[in-house]
C-alpha cells in the first residue's frame, strides 16, 4: 500500500517507511483522524479498528512507548502527534512520510479542551471558563497556542507530502473527505469500502467502540465518572458555551493572530 505515512508532527523523519497520520493540536479531532486512517488502512475492514486499542494502531510519536507500538508494525505505519512542526526534524519534509493536518474552529476546540482538561488527570485543572479562555489565548494549555500550531504547520502547504483537512469539512462531507484523504495516500478504495470507512468511524460507532472510546485508558489517567472524550461530536458548541463578550474577545485576539496570513477558514 502507498499509505505512507500518518498523523502528526514529530519523529516521523526518524522512522524509516512510517505511514505518517493525523497530526493536530489537542480537541481538534485527533482520533476521529485516527480511525479514519485505521479503517482507510484495512481497506474498510473494521475487524482491526474493534480489536486493537487505537493508541496501539497509530501511537503517539512524542512517547517512548509509542514509539516501539509503531515500529510492531511493518510499513506503511499510523503515527499521530500533537506537537507543533518546529519540534519535528526538518528532514520530515523531505521523507517519504504524508503528513495530514487536521483543524478545527479554534472555540470550538476551546470548549471541547476544556471539558477534556477536568476528565485527564495530568492536565492542570482548567478553572473557569473564563481564564481557561485567557490560558486558550496565550498559548497557556497543553500542547501550545493554536494559533502558532495552525501557524506552523501550515506553512507546509503546497507540499506535496502535506494534507490539511478541518473538522468541519469532516462533518460535513465524510464520505467526499475520505475519498480526498485516500486520493492524497494514493490508496484505491472501491466505493463500498469508502461506506464501509464512514459507516465505522462514525461517532456513534466510535462511542460504541471500546478500542476507540478510551474506556480503557486506566482511571490512573482519567477520571471516567466526569464524562468521556466522545463528549457531544459537533460544530459550534461553543455558541453553547461563550458569553458574547468571550466570544467578542475571542474574535478580536484571533483576527490580529491570523489577519495577514492568507488563509481561509470554513468556520465564521
Ligand atoms: S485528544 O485531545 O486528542 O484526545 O482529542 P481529539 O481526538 O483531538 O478531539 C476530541 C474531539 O473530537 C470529537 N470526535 C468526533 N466528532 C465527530 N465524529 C467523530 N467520529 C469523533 N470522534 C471524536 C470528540 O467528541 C471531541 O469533541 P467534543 O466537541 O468535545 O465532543
Amino acid at each position: 500500500t502507498s499509505v505512507d505515512g500518518v498523523w502528526g508532527p514529530g519523529l516521523l523523519g526518524s522512522l524509516p517507511g512510517v505511514v505518517s497520520g493525523p497530526l493536530t493540536l489537542s480537541s481538534l479531532g485527533t482520533n476521529w483522524m485516527r480511525e479514519i486512517l485505521s479503517l482507510i488502512h484495512s481497506d474498510g475492514d473494521p475487524g482491526w479498528v474493534r480489536s486493537v486499542l487505537n493508541w496501539d494502531r497509530a501511537p503517539w510519536v512524542e512517547s517512548r512507548p509509542g514509539l516501539e507500538a509503531a515500529l510492531k508494525y511493518p510499513p506503511p505505519r499510523l503515527l499521530c502527534s500533537h506537537l507543533p512542526v518546529q519540534l519535528f526534524p526538518k528532514s520530515l519534509q523531505r521523507s517519504k512520510a504524508k503528513i495530514i493536518y487536521t483543524l478545527r474552529c479554534p472555540k470550538d476546540v476551546l470548549v471541547s479542551l476544556y471539558h477534556f482538561s477536568k476528565l485527564v488527570r495530568y492536565f492542570r485543572d482548567p478553572g473557569s471558563l473564563d481564564s481557561f479562555l485567557e490560558d486558550f489565548l496565550s498559548g497557556n494549555v497543553m500542547y501550545g497556542s493554536w494559533f502558532d500550531h495552525v501557524t506552523g504547520w501550515m506553512g507546509l502547504k503546497g507540499n506535496e507530502n502535506f494534507f490539511s483537512i478541518t473538522y468541519e469539512e469532516l462533518q460535513q462531507d465524510l464520505q467526499g473527505s475520505v475519498r480526498r484523504i485516500c486520493h492524497f495516500l494514493g490508496k484505491e478504495l472501491s466505493e463500498e469500502q469508502v461506506a464501509a470507512v464512514v459507516e465505522n468511524a462514525s461517532f456513534q460507532s466510535m462511542k460504541g467502540n471500546k478500542m476507540s472510546n478510551f474506556s480503557q485508558l486506566s482511571d490512573e489517567y482519567m477520571d471516567h465518572q466526569k464524562g468521556e472524550l466522545l463528549r457531544k461530536g459537533i460544530c459550534g458548541d461553543w455558541r453553547n458555551h461563550l458569553s458574547e463578550a468571550q466570544s467578542q474577545r475571542f474574535d478580536t485576539i484571533f483576527r490580529e493572530r491570523m489577519q495577514g496570513l492568507g488563509m481561509t477558514f470554513p468556520w465564521d
